[in-house]
């Protein structure tokens, strides 16, 4: 059997591929981006990137309904999104395997929180599982078509950061090819009204229960026992730190984590001393085994906020200061807009007019931070626009004059569209900036509905964001090159001006798809020292003996820097 290096997410995919399953459709986020990306590789998968992750969702279920095994991946604050067929999939139950992955983002490494899918996992009444390594990303996602088929179940493959960016070896095996189960129309199953619902909630509850009893057997949880001393009941991530931070210890390694495996809990309390729970976020193993009448440790020597690690935890237990420590702190790397970012002009534009910036979520965001510093707020994906909509209704028409909701394309097809048509339908009189970069930017380059490319990467239909918000009924629509200073100036000043709803979308491809000329720009003698191109916070310019410079290695020549110069002293590098 071959053995291969495989980042979590890639071994994820890999047992997607060799457990049959024949349809994945999945919305990006970091840190789950990468097992539709690796899963698109193979052929005999479709693959696909919906606008969002209800749809993904949705999709897999109707998969599901068709009797294929199917999946839908998502980071942690997707998987609000997709709650609502989520949480009734979890009645309805499945024909072919379904499996929802979802990956938290303990730390906030990219994200808005730190929510803990767990929750969800047991609010909607599904198994959780959990894998620990890249091996088991692979082997626990063939386990968990095998438990959905076998408990007729959604089943919630719970990933974090470190297990899905974190590489290992993996042993691959062949394809398990799975005929398609024959549909039967089934209405008291897949119908989901009242009469329906109120048995399926029934027939839920049994099948939570009787996965309960079995879990004891299921070979994905398993105890370590060593000095019984300390006995530590953990699960993903949190393994491993305290494999390496306690060798000695014994350990309750669970595989399932939702419903917890009550009879293995209870064997192994009996048989250490001191029962401790190891996990990040929320104490969700701890308050459960604390009701089981278990006395544990865990929370109050530890934290809910951000990772864990080996250090932390031999620190708790043996109060000595960790063995290895970095010489130094690496040197602080706030995020920035790359060299020839097109979203910089707009941000540029937006901060000098003093504009009320309702924001979103992708790489514009960044236009928050300083120098433009021009952003006031940022919740949730396609936020943006039914904010700016909120704070309008709630100050008046004046207050749309000063007001922009800013969203990117990728963000508008996911939730942004349904903001607009109520903008429309309740009378909005305020402007709405798409920031067309034509790409899924902040997330590594998806392709979207506008992009007219799959997740396959072949040619795929293209939808106009002009037209659609034209059929919003968006009258008012202009679009901009952002890297046209006065052009978008004047967009932005006519179109706040107006007393109808309006659309600006700045149409230039992200830096990083569409290569500059690449000739790097030079500050000449004619500079008086102003400082307005640092008002543009390109990371090529910065000060030197209290005067801009450009370097020239990070400078890709998109020129904008130039044209905010007033002393036109900025030039192209002659060769
Ligand atoms: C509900 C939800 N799903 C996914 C994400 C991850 N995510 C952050 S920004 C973004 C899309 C950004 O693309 P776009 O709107 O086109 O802007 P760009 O980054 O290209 O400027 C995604 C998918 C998220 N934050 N929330």
């Amino acid at each position: 059997m071959e053995k291969k290096i495989m980042l979590g997410n890639e071994a994820f995919a890999r047992g997607a591929f060799e457990a049959g399953v024949r349809v994945i459709s999945s919305y990006p986020g970091t840190p789950s981006t990468e097992v539709t990306e690796a899963a698109a590789q193979y052929d005999e998968m479709h693959v696909e990137w919906a606008p969002n992750e209800k749809v993904g969702t949705e999709v897999a279920v109707g998969a599901s309904i068709g009797g294929a095994r199917a999946l839908s991946c998502m980071k942690h604050v997707g998987l609000n999104v997709a709650a609502d067929p989520f949480f009734t999939a979890a009645y309805t139950g499945v024909t072919g395997g379904l499996v929802v992955l979802v990956a938290d983002d303990n730390g906030c490494h990219s994200s808005q929180n730190e929510q803990d899918s767990r929750y969800h996992g047991r609010g909607a009444g599904v198994p959780i599982l959990e894998p620990a390594n890249a091996q088991e990303c692979k082997d626990f996602m063939k386990y968990a078509y095998e438990l959905s088929e076998k408990y007729d179940t959604p089943v919630l493959m719970r990933s974090n950061t470190r297990i899905s960016h974190s590489r290992g070896i993996v042993t691959v095996e062949d394809r398990k090819e799975k005929e398609l189960i024959p549909y039967e129309k089934n209405i008291q199953k897949y119908v989901a009204m009242p009469a329906m619902a109120k048995k399926l909630h029934v027939i839920q509850e049994k099948r939570l229960n009787q996965i309960e009893e079995d879990s004891k057997d299921f070979p994905i949880n398993r105890i370590e026992l060593n000095d019984k001393k300390i006995g530590i009941i953990t699960s993903g991530i949190c393994y491993q730190y305290v494999k390496e931070a306690l060798p000695q210890a014994s350990v309750l390694k669970m595989g399932i984590i939702n419903p917890l495996p009550k009879a293995l809990i209870e064997e192994f309390a009996k048989q250490v001393e001191e029962v401790y729970v190891i996990e990040e976020g929320n104490p969700f193993f701890e308050e459960q085994i604390r009701a089981m009448g278990i006395p544990t440790k865990g929370k109050a020597m530890f934290t809910i906020q951000g990772e864990y690690s080996a250090n932390m935890i031999r620190e708790a237990f043996t109060g000595e200061a960790p063995e290895h420590v970095a010489p130094q702190e690496a040197p602080a790397r706030p995020p920035l807009m790359c060299a020839g970012c097109p979203h910089r002009g707009l941000f540029y534009i937006l901060g000098k007019l003093k504009k009320h910036v309702m924001g979103d979520i992708g790489c514009y965001t960044l236009g928050s931070l300083p120098p433009t510093s021009a952003m006031d707020a940022c919740l949730c994906m396609g936020a943006s626009i039914t904010m700016a909509h909120g704070f309008e209704k709630a100050r008046g028409k004046e207050a749309a004059r000063d007001t922009v909701a800013v969203l990117g394309d990728s963000t508008f097809f996911h939730s942004g569209v349904t903001g607009l048509i109520n903008m429309n339908y309740n009378q909005a009189t305020g402007t709405v900036i798409i920031l067309d970069n034509r790409i899924t930017g902040m997330t590594g380059h998806q392709d979207n509905p506008s992009t007219g490319k799959n997740a396959k990467g072949q040619e795929a239909p293209a939808i106009d964001i002009a037209q659609l918000c034209k059929a919003c009924g968006v009258e008012h629509i202009v679009e901009v090159d952002p890297f046209d200073l006065p052009a978008v100036e004047k967009a932005v000043k006519e179109e706040t001006a107006r007393e109808e709803l309006s659309v600006i979308i700045t149409k230039r491809p992200c830096a990083l798809i569409v290569k500059q000329p690449d000739i790097p720009h030079l500050i000449t003698d004619k500079c008086k020292n102003c400082k307005m191109c640092m008002g543009i916070g390109c990371p090529a310019i910065e000060l030197e003996n209290g005067k801009p410079v450009i370097a020239a290695e990070r400078c890709v020549g998109c020129g904008l820097c130039k044209r905010v110069c007033p002393f036109d002293a900025i030039e192209e590098e002659v060769k």
